[in-house]
């Protein structure tokens, strides 16, 4: 451990937290990453942590027979929500393999074709009120759009649920709830634990009513399932929750656990997308040419107006690097920890002991001069070109984890948000406003702060 840089400056309680900013701590370990290196030791409040991001220590981190998913930090702090649910289970959990086996075939191919339709739905609810915002020659809201998207597609096509999001002004409480959790989920992390009681008092007992609304809301949720024509049929994730049994053993998940799952998929499903989605605008109404690109790829492949088909999706190869830029640049799920699952060596010279963890900052990994060239801070989808995407390593790309542990979401993810970016380049041209400048709102996920563009609208049709 005493070959790992840290800081030079250490306080004896508070370790490297000073000048540190507890709204930010992702972007203030990138600017610690950029002086120390590709792996570092981040000292905070008695306890260190190692932080990783050098292409080809990551790349050791993935191998799966030494290293696996570790639940800790954020992540760990979000169990009271999300308890044993897929995202938070512990690899031991049984409850994690069962789940996984039950609700897998709930992202194959078939059954994202079958939510296509409610997809494109919940997107013709987003372009009507984008329009009336034009008409109107007023800006939109692009992460609070985006987020209303994305909850109305996770809802809708995976429990059959309508949150309404579009017919409100503020955010569903839902969201507003979800985003307390989140942020108390991160605070937790930067509050010295003596400390903790007497500093998030409040917050805590604010975390509990959070909780006891997402708990609320799932449960009418599953109850109107039930109570309505009963699971079946629906062919969603929340039929699997209900009424699938483990292809070899039989059994199913319990009650409790599908609540958790529900939590888990209603904010793992949206948050990150959204995300992406308001990144990905960001760039393209700052990038003319990439945008004119993306557009004529929209234009040739779906043409100027009529519904684009399931398959039509996934045919914008350009508009996918654009997310995959973007993903890149601002991976919305900023980071995953890995532990060892036995003594090893990292990179064949940090020495691990079985258990011992390190956070992969994949914001930095994605930032390497060794994979991705000596600029790569520039906003630029070819780097997702297939010949390139062939020249480079493997594991230099991880905005979706890795193993066996990996999103889940992945395809339903980049067929919505790709789905959503080609109807709004082919509908909008999109206005940057002069005196934006990039900020990142960190909450566990990131979200570009305060972004709204102006829109005109391009054809009647579209
Ligand atoms: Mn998703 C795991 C990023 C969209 C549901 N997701 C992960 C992990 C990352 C991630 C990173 C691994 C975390 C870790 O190793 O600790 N996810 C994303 C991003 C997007 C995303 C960047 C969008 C862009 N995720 C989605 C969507 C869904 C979803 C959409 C559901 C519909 N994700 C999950 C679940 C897990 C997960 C569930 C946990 C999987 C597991 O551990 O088995």
């Amino acid at each position: 451990l005493h070959r790992i840089p840290h800081p030079p400056r250490r306080l004896p309680v508070l370790g490297d937290v000073l000048g540190a900013d507890a709204r930010t701590p992702l972007q203030d370990s990138m600017r610690m990453g950029r002086r120390l290196g590709p792996i570092f030791r981040r000292k905070a409040f008695g306890k260190e942590f190692v932080f990783v991001w050098g292409a080809d220590l990551v790349a050791d981190l993935a191998d799966e027979s030494r290293f696996a998913k570790h639940v800790g930090l954020g992540v760990a702090n979000l169990r009271p929500v999300a308890g044993d649910g897929l995202f938070t289970a512990y690899n031991h959990e049984p409850n994690w393999q069962l789940a996984h086996d039950i609700l897998a075939p709930g992202f194959s191919r078939e059954a994202m074709a079958g939510y296509h339709p409610r997809m494109l739905d919940v997107a013709r609810q987003l372009t009507a009120r984008w329009d009336e915002r034009e008409s109107a020659g007023r800006p939109v809201d692009v992460p609070g759009d985006m987020t209303k998207l994305t909850l109305e597609t996770i809802a809708r096509t995976g429990f059959g649920h309508d949150f309404g999001s579009f017919e409100r002004s503020a955010p569903h409480p839902f969201v507003t709830a979800m985003v307390g959790t989140l942020s108390f989920a991160q605070r937790r992390n930067v509050v010295p634990p003596l400390l903790a009681p007497l500093v998030l008092r409040g917050a805590d007992r604010r975390n509990d009513a959070d909780m006891a609304y997402l708990n609320r809301t799932v449960d009418a949720v599953v109850a109107a399932r039930r109570a309505s024509s009963g699971p079946g049929g629906h062919g969603d994730l929340l039929d699997r929750m209900l009424e699938v049994a483990h292809p070899d053993t039989g059994e199913r998940l319990s009650p409790e656990n599908i609540r958790r799952q529900v939590i888990t998929f209603l904010v793992a499903g949206h948050e990150t997308t959204s995300g992406a989605l308001s990144f990905a605008l960001h760039y393209l109404s700052r990038s003319p040419e990439v945008l004119a690109r993306a557009r004529a790829e929209v234009d040739e492949v779906w043409g100027a107006a009529g519904e684009p088909a399931y398959e039509q999706v996934a045919k914008l190869r350009y508009v996918r690097r654009v997310l995959d830029e973007s993903l890149r640049l601002w991976p919305t799920a900023p980071g995953f920890a890995r532990e060892a699952r036995e003594d090893t060596a990292l990179g064949g010279e940090h020495p691990m002991r079985r258990s011992a963890w390190a956070l992969v900052l994949a914001t930095m990994l994605h930032r390497d001069p060794a994979a991705w060239g000596e600029r790569p801070e520039e906003f630029d989808p070819d780097r997702f070109a297939p010949s390139a995407v062939r020249a480079r390593p493997a594991h230099v790309f991880k905005p979706f984890g890795t193993g066996a542990r990996a999103c889940i979401g992945r395809q339903f993810a980049l067929h919505e948000a790709t789905l959503v970016l080609g109807l709004l380049l082919r509908r909008y041209d999109l206005h940057a406003d002069p005196g934006y400048r990039l900020r990142v709102a960190e909450r566990l996920t990131l979200m570009p702060d305060g972004l709204t563009l102006r829109l005109t609208r391009r054809s009647a049709g579209a």
